[in-house]
């Protein structure tokens, strides 16, 4: 061979096996990671999960290309707390984390990892688009100055935010540390005790409203809608709710195309499905279930629209995508929405009891999908997963070691369960409700309640599955949890109960 030959050859070698370890650390190791987390949104509330009220074609094909987990579980049956353990690995009762005000502080310590820190440790741009609820700044937040500590303080580079809920005041967009559109001689005040300022509220003014609500939602109307809690000025920053989906999704749309070309992390948290439902006009009429149904198609358009972004600018491929829910569905969430009127037949929750509050599977075992082309192959799996876990499986995915002491505790490697290389999932779970269940092979076990159930609550047409007696069911048999077999085997009681209390020892 002369020289020149063997020159060529060593070139093109050289050539392609950059390509090939470059495609390897592109692909294999650090893509995109991108959460799309629906708010309140039921195991069978998407047609891909068996709704048949609603149709849900975006979310479908993710299924379809991707995998659909059957068995899978946000960590609580209410918001905060599965957002608190979402992010930091962490269940929340060890942080006695719970529905939180409008006004509270910031319950994750930046001191503590989340997968924010964890993976821009790992090089990538950070973000939180939509429903924020784990309290901002370290008292009271002053809505006028800067806010902090959040996300910025640990571990998001970028933030745009409904700082608590849609039905909770301040109803402004908080960009990083700075209410957008403030006013400076019209500043924020808010107060979940007392009335401040002079604007109508909706114990007084029902007939400004757009839907009716019950006592506790009736504060300040704002946007035709009263919210929980009174708030005085800010009215150049109101949000209207009809117009979440265009605002997220176009602040979406920016933080990908700014990133494009280094690996980015998003945790898009959708405020739909959780009330006050108020769909933008064009979903208006979507099903005949009313506002909770067409909330449900524009969920799935925001989530389509997403999807199309990064196709639009070839990431797909090298995005793992991971779609799910905070909590089981709620009908009554304290509007008057005719969400329980026109529900026909569609069963939010399936085949599974209760929903949001709930201590029964339907609190948290919720649609969840991974979809990566290429390195996931479609399917189904039933393997038992918790939200809790994808801290530690996206830390093995980047290749960052978790020290368990000082962060995420609870949070277990399952990145080959979510990948779809294996359907061994956890063999124990807890399930967090105003109580704590523990999974086990094809037992669920839930303790008695300790605490005071909230008054609230007991209004609300949900079985709760809070009892001061201890419940046994047998999934496997009765996946509707509704024969309670604690009297006829008081040895896996003792059994289940022990095992209960020495994890949340840990
Ligand atoms: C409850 C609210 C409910 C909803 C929920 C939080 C009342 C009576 N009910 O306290 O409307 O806002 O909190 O929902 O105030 S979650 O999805 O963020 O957990
Ligand atoms: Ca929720």
């Amino acid at each position: 061979m002369n020289r020149s030959l063997l020159l060529a050859f060593s070139i093109a070698f050289f050539i392609i096996s950059c390509t090939q370890n470059q495609g390897k650390s592109m692909v294999t190791k650090k893509p995109n990671i991108l959460i799309i987390y629906v708010d309140d949104l039921g195991y069978a509330d998407v047609s891909c999960y068996g709704a048949t009220a609603v149709q849900t074609p975006n979310v479908d094909a993710l299924a379809k290309a991707g995998l659909k987990f059957t068995d899978a579980h946000c960590s609580a049956s209410t918001c905060t707390p599965s957002r608190y353990a979402l992010l930091t690995g962490s269940y929340a009762f060890r942080n006695n984390a719970a529905i939180l005000p409008g006004d509270a502080p910031l319950i994750i310590d930046p001191n503590k990892g989340t997968i924010a820190s964890m993976l821009k440790k790992a090089g990538y741009a950070t973000g939180v688009i939509g429903k924020w609820h784990l309290g901002l700044g370290d008292g009271k937040p002053n809505w006028n100055a800067d806010i902090k500590p959040g996300p910025l303080e640990i571990g998001f580079d970028y933030s745009f935010l409904i700082p608590a809920t849609p039905d909770r005041v301040p109803t402004v967009y908080v960009e990083d540390h700075k209410v957008v559109n403030l006013d400076k001689d019209d500043p924020i005040t808010i107060n979940y005790n007392q009335r401040v300022g002079n604007d109508p509220i909706g114990l007084e003014h029902p007939e400004m409203l757009k839907m009716q609500a019950d006592s506790q939602h009736s504060g300040t109307i704002i946007n035709g809608i009263s919210r929980i809690g009174f708030m005085k000025g800010g009215h150049k920053a109101y949000w209207k709710d009809e117009d979440f989906a265009s605002v997220l999704n176009d602040k979406v749309t920016e933080f990908i195309t700014q990133h494009k070309d280094r690996p980015f992390f998003l945790y898009y948290s959708l405020p739909s499905i959780h009330v006050p439902r108020a769909p933008n006009a064009k979903f208006v009429g979507a099903t005949k279930m009313g506002p909770r149904g067409d909330d449900i198609v524009q969920m799935d358009w925001m989530t389509g629209e997403v999807m199309k972004t990064l196709k639009k600018l070839g990431l797909e491929d090298n995005t793992l995508v991971i779609f799910s829910s905070d909590n089981g569905p709620v009908l009554n969430d304290g509007y008057a929405d005719k969400a329980v009127q026109l529900l026909g037949n569609h069963h939010p929750a399936g085949i599974y009891k209760g929903g949001k509050y709930s201590a029964y599977e339907g609190g948290t075992r919720v649609p969840t999908i991974t979809y990566w082309p290429n390195e996931i192959h479609p399917g189904e799996s039933d393997a038992l997963i918790s939200q809790v876990d994808i801290y530690a499986s996206l830390a093995q995915l980047v290749g960052e070691q978790v020290d368990h002491h000082k962060a995420a505790p609870d949070s277990k490697d399952f990145l080959p369960v979510l990948l779809g290389k294996s359907k061994e999932g956890r063999k124990q779970m807890i399930e967090e409700a105003f109580t704590l269940s523990l999974r086990s092979g094809e037992w669920k076990y839930i303790d008695p309640v300790k605490a005071k159930t909230p008054d609230w609550l007991k209004n609300k047409d949900v079985p709760t599955g809070l009892q001061s007696t201890p419940q046994l069911y047998n999934l496997e048999k009765d996946p509707g949890e509704n024969y309670n077999l604690a009297d006829q085997y008081p040895r896996e009681v003792k059994e289940l109960s022990e095992k209960l209390n020495e994890l949340m020892q840990k």
